[in-house]
């Protein structure tokens, strides 16, 4: 399990259950839910650098599809309305890719973003 020792594997299983069908994804509602807002900037760098599996500094197109993975293997894909509305979430200069600005989208207030 790429995120045991940072996430409760029961927080893990319920954020997974809640969008366990085609078109029900919503990134705010997941990271709530399987308890990534909560965490430390460290920690949340480092679930960043799980998702970024090619270690290019940045979560693509296709490691946003495959995001879901990172947290139980055999979930599912996301399809193409849910990854491009989460990118376009995360993606503010529209480079089509998420920096570390990632950590913005995680943090539910603003008082709570970090500098990175
Ligand atoms: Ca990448």
């Amino acid at each position: 399990m790429a995120f045991g020792g940072v996430l409760v594997e029961a927080n893990i299983t319920a954020a997974l259950d809640a969008c366990k069908d085609g078109g029900t994804f919503d990134h705010k509602k997941f990271f709530k839910s399987c308890g990534l807002h909560d965490k430390s900037a460290d920690d949340i760098k480092k679930a960043f650098a799980i998702i970024d599996q090619d270690k290019s500094g940045f979560i693509e197109e296709d490691e946003l599809k495959l995001f879901l993975q990172n947290f139980k293997s055999g979930a599912r894909v996301l399809n193409d309305a849910e990854t491009k509305a989460f990118l376009g979430a995360g993606d503010t200069d529209g480079d089509g890719k998420i920096g570390f600005l990632f950590i913005y989208l995680i943090k539910k207030r603003r008082s709570e973003q970090i500098k990175v």
